[in-house]
């Protein structure tokens, strides 16, 4: 096998956000950008030789070019296996899974997840170590670093590698196995979930269901598991068909993008369960007849009833969300007495609790839950665990939600976005907002009187690693809360994120709407951010 060192010259820019590295396709199609940033992670490697690395993306436009530039540095770097998914696709949470099956070294990830796809669009890729999940800041620190001095990249030279045939090829000395990329997952699930009382209880017609893929990755998912081995219609998948670009649509699981579903399920004559996922298929939109579940809510209620289902019938060891997610699953940690960590937003700070037996379930607000099945957040496991609930409860999503909240209280919540605003302005309002920190405490508006303002650091409880500066929280006496963030996966400007949570224990006062139960919280944020004031904007871009 004949490899060839090319020289280069480094790119400033790529540091990994949230997730990975995300840039626009034309960002990744400069001369060496891609190269530079998989040698650099590869750089950052030690004693990966001989070893196993798992390669698949959500299918968007440059998915199959950039495999194919892959697979060569991975030869020329001296990996032994290369484990791909049929068409060069893998959802994340399948990607997670063979990794942790086949005890990969680790595997790069080529996605955008819920971010726009196609030539103007957006594309991303990120690396993901052993243990299947994302790799920790500080992989991710040393890529960076790496990447500002990188020199020269490592790529072999044969012809285009065959993603579609299953089974394994040779070229030179490494070994190419092409994967079916549902099987293996499907078996997961499998063993997690009851099948036959799902089949059972969708045969029946008690539940039926309306599943969006939106036109990305969890559309041959979604079809193997829901539909042919759960017994669901076809037309019970819609946008089942991955496309380059989405169809033109963001691949973005919320009621403004997944509208489709969102009619039918808010219209006469709804399914009794609707949700559809994102990109990479690791988010999820839980609605059922006339009802949205918040992704903090959902992640309270598996917490609660997860005894119901069989993966986790011997009880969950514990439960995290994300900073910013609602205090919803605290409420249930305390009633069962079990720990509930608070992270910062990005799953690669679930990892080591996962993996050291700390927690069993996570989630995030942004649509995000997740289980120690895998190391990466999780939609369809999310919809068959709803699916399970709903068969074993005989409830509907409606009233496994009231029934929730008349338990434990509801934690009115809703996240409003602010995009592609100029970084200048952005930067300018989290300083202004910094500012106001060391004095708010004790101030009193209205009914709100702030108990801490500050920003949120996080020392992780396993290995000690420090996360500083992940968004700052102003939280008030009545347990109520505002946190503004900086996005890290946004490809224009600067997009920030204000969290707005109110805390409603009377079963009286549950059904209002969020946006009037939040609104004197969301003119606070206001007064203390200043956003619309210093955007100019009339209000949120997307309001979740
Ligand atoms: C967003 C979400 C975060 C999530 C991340 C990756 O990050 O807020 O909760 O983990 O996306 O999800 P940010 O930095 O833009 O707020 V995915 O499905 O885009 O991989
Ligand atoms: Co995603």
């Amino acid at each position: 096998m004949q490899t060839d060192t090319i020289d280069t010259q480094p790119y400033n820019d790529q540091n990994p956000g949230t997730s990975g590295l995300r840039k626009k396709v034309r960002t990744f199609q400069q001369v060496g950008y891609l190269e530079n940033f998989v040698q650099s992670i590869f750089d950052s490697l030690e004693n990966y030789s001989g070893k196993t690395l798992v390669l698949g993306g959500d299918g968007r436009y440059f998915n199959r070019e950039a495999i194919q530039t892959i697979i060569k540095m991975a030869a020329a770097n001296g990996f032994g296996e290369l484990i791909i998914g049929q068409g060069g696709l893998l959802s994340t949470p399948a990607a997670s899974h063979v990794i942790r099956k086949y005890q990969a070294f680790g595997g790069l990830i080529l996605s955008a997840s819920h971010n726009p796809g196609g030539p103007d669009e957006d594309f991303g890729i990120k690396y993901n170590v052993g243990n299947g999940g994302p790799a920790p800041e500080k992989y991710t620190q040393s890529f960076y670093r790496r990447s500002q001095s990188i020199t020269s990249y490592k790529i072999a030279r044969f012809d285009d590698v065959d993603l579609d045939t299953l089974g394994s090829q040779q070229a030179g000395e490494l070994k190419i196995t092409i994967l079916d990329p549902v099987a293996d997952y499907a078996d997961l699930m499998q063993s997690i979930f009851d099948f036959s009382l799902l089949k059972q209880t969708i045969g029946s017609g008690f539940i039926t269901l309306l599943f969006d893929a939106m036109h990305a990755i969890t559309g041959p998912y979604a079809k193997r598991i829901l539909v042919d081995m759960l017994g669901a219609s076809p037309e019970s998948v819609i946008n089942a068909t991955p496309l380059e670009d989405f169809g033109g649509h963001h691949p973005d699981p919320n009621l403004a993008h997944a509208r489709e579903l969102a009619e039918r399920m808010f219209g006469p004559e709804a399914p009794v369960f609707g949700a559809a996922s994102d990109g990479d298929g690791d988010r999820n939109m839980i609605t059922g007849s006339n009802i949205f579940v918040t992704p903090s809510d959902s992640l309270a209620i598996m917490a609660a009833n997860a005894h119901l289902i069989p993966g986790y019938a011997k009880g969950i060891a514990g439960v995290a969300r994300s900073m910013p997610t609602s205090q919803a699953v605290d409420r249930v940690a305390a009633h069962y007495k079990i720990p509930c960590y608070e992270t910062p937003t990005g799953w690669k700070f679930f990892g080591n609790l996962l993996d050291a037996g700390r927690i069993t379930l996570c989630g995030e607000e942004s649509f995000g839950t997740g289980s120690d099945h895998v190391r990466e957040k999780d939609g369809l496991w999310a919809v068959l665990f709803w699916l399970n609930l709903i068969a074993r409860r005989r409830q509907s999503v409606a009233d496994i939600v009231h029934e929730h909240w008349q338990k434990f209280g509801r934690d009115i919540y809703c996240r409003h976005d602010y995009e592609a605003v100029e970084t200048s302005i952005a930067d300018g309002i989290v300083e202004y907002l910094r500012a106001q920190l060391p004095a708010l405490p004790g101030q009193s508006f209205g009914e709100y009187t702030v108990k801490y303002a500050d920003e949120f650091r996080y020392e992780d409880p396993v290995d000690g690693s420090i996360s500083q500066n992940q968004g700052i929280r102003i939280g008030f006496e009545n347990g109520s809360r505002i946190v503004y963030r900086l996005s890290g996966t946004g490809t224009v400007g600067a997009t920030l994120r204000i969290y707005l949570e109110k805390f409603e224990p009377d079963a009286a006062k549950h059904h209002q709407d969020a946006q009037e139960a939040l609104a004197e919280l969301i003119g606070l944020a206001e007064h203390f951010g200043e956003v619309k004031k210093r955007t100019g904007r009339a209000g949120p871009d997307v309001t979740t």
